[in-house]
C-alpha cells in the first residue's frame, strides 16, 4: 500500500491512508457554543472557535483520500443511568449534566446541545460514536471498528486538547495505535493547557503520540 509522510513532532510518520483513521472529538454544540455544558463550566466557549476552520480543512482532505472519518460526542442517556453519579454531581447544582438548558438538557443524547455544530456535520457514512467518558475507547465500540478495518494510526482532532483528546490519545497509544494530535484541529478553553499538552505528547521522543497539524496533512495527501 502507498506511504504518505506527515511531518511531524517529534519526527516525521509514514501513515497509509488506507489504515488511518480521522477521529473528531466531541466538536458539538454543547462545547462550543453559548449556553451549553462547557459554558455552565464557566468557560468562555468562543476560544475553540480556533480549531473549526482547521477542522474543516483536514476533514476535507481526508475525505478527499478516502479515509475513514469517525465522530465522538460526549453525552448521556436521556435516564442518565450511564452517567457517574461522581461525574454529575460537580458544579453548580442548577446548571449540571441532564440539567435544561438554552439547548435543551445539557450533554444528553437527542438534545439539540449534543449535536455536532453545522460546520462539521458528518457525512452519510462516517460513523457517529456516542461516548459516556472523556476518551474514546471508554464502553464504546471504537476499538472494534478500528480493528475491523486493520486502522493503526489515528489522526485526532477536536475538543479539549487536554481533556477528550488528550484522553482518547492516550487510550490509543496504550491500545498500539499510532497517534497524532493535528494541532490546530484541537482547541481548549485554557490556551496553556492547549499548547502544554501538546507538548506532553510529543515530550520524550513522543511517550504517547505525534503532533501535527491541518497544513501538514494537506501536505502530505496532495
Ligand atoms: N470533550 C471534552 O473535552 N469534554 C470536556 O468536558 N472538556 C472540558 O474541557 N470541559
Amino acid at each position: 500500500m502507498p506511504e504518505s509522510l506527515l511531518a511531524a513532532e517529534p519526527a516525521p510518520i509514514a501513515f497509509d491512508p488506507k489504515r488511518t483513521a480521522m477521529v473528531i472529538i466531541d466538536m458539538q454544540r454543547d462545547f462550543l457554543e453559548p449556553g451549553g455544558f462547557g459554558e455552565t463550566l464557566g468557560n468562555d466557549v468562543s476560544l475553540l472557535q480556533a480549531a473549526v476552520g482547521p477542522c474543516q480543512a483536514a476533514l476535507a482532505a481526508a475525505r478527499a483520500a478516502g479515509m475513514l472519518v469517525i465522530h465522538t460526542r460526549e453525552g448521556h442517556r436521556p435516564d442518565m443511568m450511564d452517567a457517574p453519579p461522581a461525574k454529575v454531581e460537580r458544579g453548580e447544582p442548577t446548571a449540571r449534566i441532564g440539567c435544561a438548558g438554552p439547548m435543551g438538557r445539557i450533554l444528553i443524547r437527542g438534545e439539540p446541545g449534543h449535536d455536532i455544530i453545522a460546520e462539521l456535520a458528518p457525512a452519510e457514512g462516517e460513523p457517529v460514536l456516542d461516548k459516556p467518558g472523556k476518551g474514546a475507547f471508554y464502553q464504546t465500540d471504537l476499538e472494534l471498528m478500528l480493528k475491523n478495518r486493520g486502522i493503526d494510526t489515528l489522526l485526532v482532532c477536536g475538543v479539549t486538547t487536554e481533556v477528550c483528546v488528550h484522553t482518547t490519545i492516550r487510550e490509543g497509544n496504550d491500545r498500539g495505535y499510532r497517534c497524532v494530535a493535528l494541532a490546530d484541529c484541537c482547541a481548549s478553553y485554557f490556551p496553556e493547557f492547549h499548547r502544554v499538552g501538546l507538548e506532553m505528547i510529543k515530550a520524550q521522543g513522543g511517550i504517547f503520540g505525534w503532533v501535527s497539524s491541518s497544513s501538514g496533512l494537506v501536505a502530505a495527501l496532495g
